[in-house]
């Protein structure tokens, strides 16, 4: 059993800060890991942004397994009525999608503020999501396409950094981590497998283990082809099939574990997705 442990009081502060910063937005780009679409979604993600308009938008897809990835995209289109895409740090192209669906998204604000007689303003907008799912790579490639900064903007309650991506889009130049507050152990877990969680949270043995068993079941083949394993896909087999042993020919468990997690999240072992639709 994989222990994760969180911080409760880190948790309630980011909460806060993360609620204000939603507050001054009229759209959420709420990014996901394309690999734990599920496991990286905050569990009061609902009552953070109320009614807000999302773009949910699935990062790290070059990492997923493209197949189910199409099945996840249409699962939460279904099951949020929001729009869904897949996005990747190393193609351009999902910018100009991006930026379509937030535009067409903040449509109805805009249009409530200019038949209320106010002057129409570009829509602003939030990038969110859990630690190291890709938030920074999404606002650099969306301030690249932008590259005009306007200064912090008069009438909210903090001083932020605005920028206009295009007349139609201002984007806040602060991702909202996402606090990591996930009680599920579970969902926990997938969160260190893919490197959201601080290394200090857990052991690489149990959380390296841990994806073995849901490989195992879901891409046995994929594990056995990468690592030349016979039949048992464990640790121990694999630290034996690289021949990583220590003293008195035991498996060299730590590094091997850590070398497992090294292996998956760089992409090499395969493509996969390690939730299943609930
Ligand atoms: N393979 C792959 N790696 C990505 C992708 N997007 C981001 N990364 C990598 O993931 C790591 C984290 O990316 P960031 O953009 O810094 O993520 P973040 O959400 O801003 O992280 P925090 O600010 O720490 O919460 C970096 O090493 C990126 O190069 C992607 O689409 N595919
Ligand atoms: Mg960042």
């Amino acid at each position: 059993m994989v222990h994760i442990h969180w911080y409760p009081g880190h948790i309630a502060k980011a909460e806060k800060k993360l609620k204000e910063l939603v507050n001054l937005v009229d759209v959420v780009i709420e990014v996901l890991d394309a690999r734990i679409p599920e496991s990286s979604v905050y569990p009061d993600i609902k009552k953070l942004l109320g009614e807000k308009p999302r773009l949910i938008v699935l990062n790290k897809a070059d990492l997923a397994d493209e197949e189910n990835l199409k099945k996840w995209i249409n699962h939460y289109q279904q099951k949020t009525g929001f729009p869904v895409i897949a996005s990747c740090a190393s193609k351009n192209n999902d910018i100009s999608v991006i930026v379509n669906k937030v535009t067409e998204l903040s449509k109805p604000k805009i249009d409530k503020l200019v038949a209320k007689g106010l002057l129409t303003r570009p829509a602003r907008v939030i990038v969110v999501g859990m630690p190291n799912v890709g938030k920074s790579s999404i606002i650099n490639k969306l301030i690249r396409k932008g590259k005009t900064k306007v200064g912090a903007k008069a009438g909210v309650t903090r001083q932020q950094q605005w920028v206009r991506v295009n007349p139609k889009i201002d984007l806040l130049d602060t991702p909202g981590i996402i606090p990591l507050k996930q009680e599920d152990q579970a969902r926990a877990a997938k969160l260190a497998m893919v490197n959201s969680v601080s290394e200090n949270a857990y052991e690489n043995e149990e959380v390296a283990k841990a994806l073995l068993e849901i490989l195992a079941i879901k891409y046995p083949e994929k594990v056995k082809n990468y690592y030349n394993l016979e039949d048992e896909i464990s640790v121990e087999s694999i630290s034996k099939s690289r021949n990583w042993i220590v003293r008195n020919s035991e498996p060299d468990i730590v590094r091997t574990s850590v070398m497992i997690l090294k292996d998956f999240r760089d992409g090499r072992i395969g493509k996969f997705i390690l939730d299943d639709f609930s």
